[in-house]
């Protein structure tokens, strides 16, 4: 390891209920909150290291309730990246995005964004899927989720499984910490596009039935791995 370690400031905001806070839970305490308390501020820290420079990584969680939007500005000052947050199950909450939260973040951080799409499990849930079926609608698809990136200038659009997938939240704070330090790696975004696109049926079904078959949480079975290991690579750099 070389040097000092950099700090890093992370903000995270997006509608109530999205996941943020399941999404910071389960990175800085390895564990997935199966309750909901909502959240008013919550602060959270890690440490790691990044190619040789360890990094001390903290993590601003926000609430999404629209009776905290005179305060939850408070939490942007200084820092380097914010992620903004939707739940994949509910595809207005991708709306808010555009309608509510660039317009937040832009006016009080000039930090780097990224686009997370959170609860990427439920996209095959079947409950979520009759729930939306009634409203005509289906889960935000993954090039939804990077059209969306693209619209708000985001440097990257992640999707992750708090739930379900460590690697995948692991890969959040990855790729906004590379964010923070410049150090996206712009030449994989062609190769991101098509392992996303190739490995997304897989992983799904995969994930489908893994989830049929398990209680959350339990020790991975083969193919459950396997579906993590595929959701982990379900990002797309901008
Ligand atoms: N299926 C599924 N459920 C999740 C996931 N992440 C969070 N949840 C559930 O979604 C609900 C809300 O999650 P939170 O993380 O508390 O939501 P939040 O965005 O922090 O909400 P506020 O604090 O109100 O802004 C909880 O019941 C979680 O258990 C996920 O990856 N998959
Ligand atoms: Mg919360």
């Amino acid at each position: 390891m070389d040097g000092p370690a950099m700090r890093c400031k992370v903000v995270v905001i997006g509608d109530s209920q999205c996941g943020k806070t399941a999404l910071l839970h389960v990175f800085a305490k390895d564990c997935f909150p199966e309750g909901y308390i909502p959240t008013v501020f919550e602060n959270y820290t890690a440490s790691f290291e990044i190619e040789k420079q360890r990094i001390e990584l903290n993590m601003w969680d926000t609430s999404g309730s629209p009776y905290y939007d005179n305060v939850r500005p408070l939490a942007y000052s200084d820092s380097d990246v914010v992620l903004i947050c939707f739940d994949v199950g509910r595809p207005e909450t991708l709306d808010s995005t555009l309608k509510k939260w660039q317009a937040e973040s832009q006016e009080f951080s000039s930090s780097k964004v990224l686009l997370i799409g959170c609860k990427a499990d439920l996209r095959v849930d079947l409950a979520t899927l009759l729930e939306l079926s009634k409203q005509r609608r289906i889960p935000v698809t993954q090039e939804q989720g990077a059209v969306a990136a693209r619209q708000l200038g985001a440097a990257a659009y992640v999707e992750c499984s708090a739930k379900l997938s460590e690697n995948s939240v692991r890969d959040v704070f990855h790729m906004a910490t590379l964010a923070a330090l410049g150090r996206l790696p712009r030449h994989l975004l062609k190769r991101g596009r098509s392992r996303l696109e190739a490995s997304t049926a897989a992983a799904v079904a995969a994930a489908a039935v893994a989830a049929a078959s398990q209680t959350p949480r339990e020790t991975p079975m083969p193919q459950q791995r396997v579906a993590r290991k595929e959701r982990a690579k379900s990002c797309v750099l901008m």
